[in-house]
């Protein structure tokens, strides 16, 4: 079947655009009948945003006491500053929202590894599912060239910029954010808690049902599979 689709636009205007599930693999998926949907966070997942932010917060403010990343505790940086000192809100908050900040996170260790190894498995979509800062002037363009630069073109059909994953359907979703909520009380993926320096402490409720990831080196195949039985 062919990878392109025509589509008509408004006013007539036809264009091509790839079919994003044209792949090899379809034909697999028909015979086993179960996709395994992955969603994958960027910030604190793929990209280093904590060591970014940290390395950009001290040079930018050699003067300004900071946070080493072992004694980084909640999802929100700018509130843990803010509570260090006044003014350190608004100091951490224009750190990310400086222009580059987002396109030169690193990766963290294993991660553009571990996608590309996802991805290529047989009856696996790979989303990568990203909450922007609602500063959008750098942010929107940095993340879309942020996977470019690191996953490769292909990965551009795979960006979900969203501020609410909860309206996102997938098996599993990949995240470093303790309490993902939204507008969907029951949103169909699992919670796999990606562990990062802010989350590393955090005592998850007895008899949860929340599954961690220690990092990319830790069993993520096992986890895809546990989905797929
Ligand atoms: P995600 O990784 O998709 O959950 O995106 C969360 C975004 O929020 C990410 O860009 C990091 C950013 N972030 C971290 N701490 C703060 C904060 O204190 N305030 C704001 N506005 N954004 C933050
Ligand atoms: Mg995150």
């Amino acid at each position: 079947m062919c990878a392109w689709r025509a589509c008509r636009l408004f006013r007539g205007r036809t264009c091509l655009h790839r079919d994003p599930r044209s792949r090899a693999d379809m034909s697999s998926s028909s015979a086993s009948g179960m996709r395994l949907r992955v969603l994958v966070d960027m910030d604190g997942v793929l990209a280093d945003f904590e060591g970014g932010f940290l390395e950009k917060y001290r040079a930018r403010y050699p003067d300004e006491p900071f946070i080493s990343l072992q004694d980084r505790r909640g999802f929100w940086v700018s509130a843990q500053y803010g509570a260090l000192r006044s003014g350190l809100c608004e100091k951490a908050i224009s750190i990310w929202e400086s222009k580059g900040f987002f396109l030169e996170l690193e990766p963290l260790p294993g991660a553009v590894e571990a996608v590309k190894e996802m991805a290529a498995m047989d009856n696996t979509d790979v989303f990568l599912c990203t909450s922007p800062i609602n500063k959008y002037q750098y942010c929107l363009y940095e993340k879309s060239a942020w996977v470019e630069k690191h996953l490769g073109h292909s990965f551009l059909e795979r960006v979900i910029l969203t501020r609410d994953k909860t309206v996102i359907s997938g098996n599993l979703l990949i995240d470093d954010k303790p309490d993902i909520l939204g507008v969907e009380p029951k949103p169909t993926w699992e919670h796999i808690l990606f562990t990062t320096c802010h989350n590393r402490h955090l005592q998850l409720p007895t008899g949860s049902s929340h599954r961690r990831l220690l990092s990319w080196a830790d069993d993520w195949r096992a986890v895809l599979d546990s989905k797929r039985q």
